[in-house]
């Protein structure tokens, strides 16, 4: 029984470590095939020899935030190691989402592919382009609740509270069903 008690609290530190020890990407898209563009993102980045994806949660159908007479979204999350530093891997980002835009009507319209840096490890970014953690995400259940299925443990840096944590206080009522 005690020594069962210590392995589960080991398991649990490990897998503390092992969420906060990756780079958490939102993925969406609300134009054409959503779910194969989402694919056809996720499959773009592991093409990157930089990028390697460690994690990918289910795909949920959710409704759009913010701008809300759009069609809804098919949202995921993944979580993946990569050595290039966050700029850099915004680069890749805009990359990917321009090679899969071509569809794209007008700039706050529906888009094939959005790819949004949520967390990188543990690090703080307040650059003009890029924030990180992502300013909304503790606001967000298309975000949180797919987060929270493949890094329940991941601390966000500048709240210092868990996934599931966050995602247990979120006030966000948008619907996001697991498809
Ligand atoms: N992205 C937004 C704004 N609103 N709503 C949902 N459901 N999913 C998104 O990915 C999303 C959104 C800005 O990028
Ligand atoms: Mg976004
Ligand atoms: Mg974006």
């Amino acid at each position: 029984m005690v020594s069962s008690e210590k392995a589960k609290t080991r398991d649990e530190k490990r897998e503390t470590r092992d969420s906060s020890s990756l780079v958490y990407l939102g993925i969406g898209s609300n134009l054409g095939e959503r779910k194969t563009n989402c694919i056809e993102a996720i499959r773009l980045l592991e093409e990157n020899p930089f990028i390697a994806v460690i994690k990918r949660s289910s795909f949920y159908e959710t409704e759009p935030v913010g701008v809300e007479n759009q069609p809804s979204f098919i949202n995921c999350v993944i979580g993946i190691e990569t050595t290039l530093d966050s700029m850099r891997l915004l680069d890749v980002c805009h990359g990917i989402e321009e090679s899969l835009e071509r569809e794209r009507v007008d700039k706050w319209g529906p888009r094939t592919i959005d790819i949004d840096i949520l967390l990188f490890y543990d690090k703080v970014v307040n650059d003009k382009v890029l924030r990180i953690p992502h300013p909304l995400m503790h606001e967000r259940g298309f975000v949180l609740i797919p987060l929270a299925e493949i890094a329940p443990e991941a601390i966000h840096p500048i709240l210092k509270k868990r996934i599931k944590g966050l995602l247990r206080a979120i006030k966000d009522r948008h619907s996001v069903v697991k498809v």
